[in-house]
């Protein structure tokens, strides 16, 4: 096991679309269960590949509340294969540290996806897991949440960002 470094806005891999996984073996497990504990000590309730600096459709979800056992989900070259509704929930994201903003998503989807065993799954869902598959895979598509914004809104983004981001500077 071994915590993986989270690449941070604008690093350019987060900006590209992510390579098609061709086969579950143990190289690709062990990159998701680094990835299952990265995305705990975060904390955090996804993360996907890209975010740590490889570019392959893997993302694993853990949405269940902090009460309850974990439900951890890995999903390797996962799709939205059905999708209704609306919804405007606050997002965060690991790699846009100290940004928050609401973003227009589908309120419930279905997604297909691989497992970790290599077989085929379909999953609904609403709610926060329903933002956060639709979250991870705009990852593997080279998209954040900040490029869901109006224009005017991704101005005020990269302001305020720049301030986040030398504020850090000086504290280092
Ligand atoms: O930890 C995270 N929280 C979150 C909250 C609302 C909507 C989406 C997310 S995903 C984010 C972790 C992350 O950046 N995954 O890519
Ligand atoms: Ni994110």
């Amino acid at each position: 096991m071994a915590l993986l470094r989270i690449l941070h806005y604008p690093e350019p891999i987060l900006a590209r679309a992510s390579e098609p996984v061709a086969g579950v073996d143990e190289s690709l497990k062990t990159l998701a269960a680094d990835m299952a504990e990265t995305m705990y000590a975060a904390p955090g309730v996804g993360l996907a590949a890209p975010q740590v600096g490889v570019s392959k459709r893997l993302v694993v979800i853990d949405c269940s509340p902090k009460d309850e056992a974990p439900r951890l989900i890995a999903a390797v070259n996962p799709e939205i294969v059905a999708r209704e509704g609306e919804d405007f929930e606050e997002e965060g994201c690991l790699s846009v540290p100290g940004y928050y903003a609401r973003v227009s998503r589908s309120a419930w989807v279905k997604v297909r996806f691989l497992d970790l065993d290599g077989e085929e799954r379909e999953m609904e869902a609403d709610g926060l897991l329903a933002v956060a598959f639709q979250h991870e895979i705009d990852h593997l598509d080279g998209i954040l949440f900040v490029d869901r914004l109006s224009a005017l809104k991704r101005n005020m983004f990269r302001k305020k960002y720049k301030k986040i981001m030398d504020q850090q500077q000086e504290q280092m």
